[in-house]
Formats: C-alpha cells, structure tokens, sequence
C-alpha cells in the first residue's frame, strides 16, 4: 500500500475516536460531573489513546475487511474501528498502568501521564476509567449482536492474561535483588506471550473473527480460533523481542520512550542473550552492573551486550521468526480455512499483520 493510502486510513480510523471519546465525556457529563472532571478525563483520554502506531486498532478494522472479502458499509466500518479503539483504549490503560509500575520517563515521545504536572497516582484511577470505557462502549455499539457476551469474554480473557504477565514481569525484576541466574530464555517466553501476545495479536484478530461470523468449535481438529492462536502467540512473542530489542538500542528519539530495561532488572531478551554467550569474565560484569539505578552501570552493561553479538544474533532471530511464522500461517489452505459458504479464516489476516510489525524501527 502507498504510504498516503496508508495516512488516509490512519486519519479515517483517527476521526472514529473524536466520535467514541464524545461518546464517553458525554456520559460522564450526564452523571453530574463536574466541569473540572470532564476537562482531566478529555486530557487524559487525548494524551493517552491516540498517539500511537495503532498497529492493534487497525488490525481489527483490517482484519475485518480481509475476512469479509469486501470494503465495509459505514456501519460496518464504524463498528470495527469501535473494536480498534477498544483494542486501544485496552493498550492506553496497560501502558499508563505499565509507566508507573516500571518507572518509565517518556511514552510516545512525551512525558508519561503520571509524570505530567498535578497527575502524579491519580493516573492509577486515569488507567482503570480507560480500561472501564471499553465497556460502555461495547454495551452501546454492540448490546444487541449475537456475539456481544463473546467480545466482552475476550476483553475480559485476554485483559487477565496481560495481568498474569505483568505480574511474572515484575516480580522476575526485583528491585533491591539483582540475581541474573533466576533469568532464562523459556521464563521470557512465559513473560513475553502473557503480557503482551494475547492482548496485543490474538485479540484484535478474535475480535475481527467474531464481527465477521466465524464461530468457534472448539472441539473441532480444526477450531479456527485454535489455529489463529497458533500463529498470533509467536506473532506476539517476536514482537515483544523486538520491543526488548528496541529498548536497548533504540534512541528515544527513534522509539518515543527512554529504554529503561537494564536499570529495572528486566527479564528481557537482550540479557538472556548475553548470559549465554558471556565469557566469564564479561558475566561478573553482567553481575555487578544489570538492575542499578546508575547510568554508568548501564553503560557497561550495554557493552557487555555489543561485545557478544547481541544485535548480529537479534538480526538472525528476526529472520528466522519471519520464515517461521509465514510457514505457521501457510498451515492455512491457501483458499482459506472453513467449511463451503462459511466464512473463512484467511492467510492475508495473519500477512498483513505480520507485515505492519517487520523489521520495525519504533
Ligand atoms: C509491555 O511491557 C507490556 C505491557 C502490558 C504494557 P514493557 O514494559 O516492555 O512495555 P514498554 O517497553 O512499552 O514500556
Ligand atoms: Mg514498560
Ligand atoms: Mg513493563
Ligand atoms: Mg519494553
């Protein structure tokens, strides 16, 4: 797609989140709330919810075209990019939640909202009313569809599982104990898959699915939401090791955000490389300087990181990640997976949401 094709369906998809953000401040209004109120939740709606890539908004509206076969109606349109900006809203609250707990500095290219002047841990109730607006909205838009209880069950599933994931997240980066030897490659997956691969690739191409009729049979060999799985947890996990990846490497001007995974102690997938490749001598360096709240000690980190090859070896798992999941998604018959006059599950799902997430630089 040509890169204004591409700005045109951002700004499309954008204009739908003026109409859904007046939906909620309207809402709260009608309870009474005063003016004062209104203005903090506009803000915090505004400063946190549209100013990312919307890689997982858009692969609802996008998936829900691919699976349809056709350009969508307005109604259906509009239904969809509800879906993405509930996808969003979900991301908003996780990421305002996420800033805090791990100390961040910037998202996004500003500074997080709880270090904005006056927010401070209001931000901590700022993050649960963009999480709760997800439900008002889908009560509004989607009360009536047969497949209502079926969204609200994946918001609230895939929502509990990125809870899952920031626990072990957190708790495997103590604070006040550095213990490198408790890391490992097979606990980063566990990590990576909870906190971010559910949320981040299954739900907004289960979303799609459900908008576009696909029923689940679970029971089925084949159950489609089963195979979609399949391919979107791998899917999650390379990109949440390009995200360790970035934080290393990446300039904030780059990737919006300050990297701050050496300082936190972070299981992140740059140190599991680096503790298995390390020569003795550049782990005792590890040891004394991964998880200090030191820019000296990162530094050194960082070039114990550059010594063994931890950019040569992320550029080998890139490529190889690719091949694997297209081969995962060409699992798929190439006319689509489901039964004659079904809707089918299709391989350019899974592509074009590969295809937004390769090789990214932010
Ligand atoms: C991302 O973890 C997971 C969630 C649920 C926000 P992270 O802390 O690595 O994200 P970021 O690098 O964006 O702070
Ligand atoms: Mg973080
Ligand atoms: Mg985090
Ligand atoms: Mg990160």
């Amino acid at each position: 797609m040509s890169s204004d094709a591409k700005a045109q369906k951002r700004q499309k998809f954008e204009h739908v989140f003026e109409v859904i953000r007046d939906e909620l401040l309207e809402h709260f209004a009608s309870n009474g709330m005063p003016k004062e109120a209104q203005e903090w939740y506009r803000k915090s709606l505004d400063y946190n919810v549209p100013g990312g890539k919307l890689n997982r908004g858009l692969s609802v509206v996008d998936s829900v075209e691919i699976l349809k076969g056709r350009s969508l109606t307005e109604d259906e349109y509009f239904k969809a990019a509800v879906l993405g900006w509930g996808v969003e809203l979900l991301q908003a609250f996780f990421l305002v939640s996420d800033d805090i707990m791990d100390s961040s500095i910037t998202r996004r290219g500003q500074p997080c909202w709880y270090r904005n002047e006056g927010v401070g841990l209001i931000a901590i109730n700022d993050s649960f009313m963009l999480e709760s607006a997800i439900y008002f909205l889908l009560k509004k838009h989607f009360r009536s569809e047969s497949y209502y209880v079926d969204l609200l069950e994946l918001f609230h599933e895939t929502t509990y599982q990125t809870e899952f994931g920031q626990l072990i997240d957190l708790i495997t980066a103590p604070e006040d104990h550095v213990d490198l030897s408790k890391f490992s490659l097979e606990k980063h997956r566990l990590i990576v898959i909870y906190k971010t691969a559910y949320y981040s690739f299954y739900l907004p191409v289960a979303l799609a699915m459900h908008v576009a009729g696909i029923r689940a049979s679970p029971n089925a060999p084949k159950d489609p939401f089963a195979v979609a799985s399949s391919i979107l947890i791998p899917l999650g996990e390379y990109f949440q090791v390009q995200d360790d990846w970035l934080d290393f490497s990446g300039t904030p001007e780059q990737i919006g955000k300050i990297g701050t995974d050496i300082v936190d102690n972070k299981c992140s997938w740059c140190i599991n490389l680096a503790l298995a490749h390390a020569t003795p001598e550049q782990r005792a360096i590890l040891d004394a300087n991964y998880g200090r709240k030191d820019a000296g000690a990162e530094k050194k980190v960082k070039e114990v990181f550059y010594q063994v090859g931890v950019p040569e070896k992320f550029h080998a798992y890139e490529e190889a990640s690719y091949k694997k999941i297209i081969g995962l998604i060409e699992t798929i018959p190439e006319g689509g997976l489901g039964a004659e006059g079904e809707v089918k599950l299709k391989r350019e799902v899974f592509k074009s949401f590969l295809d937004k997430i390769y090789k990214r630089q932010k």
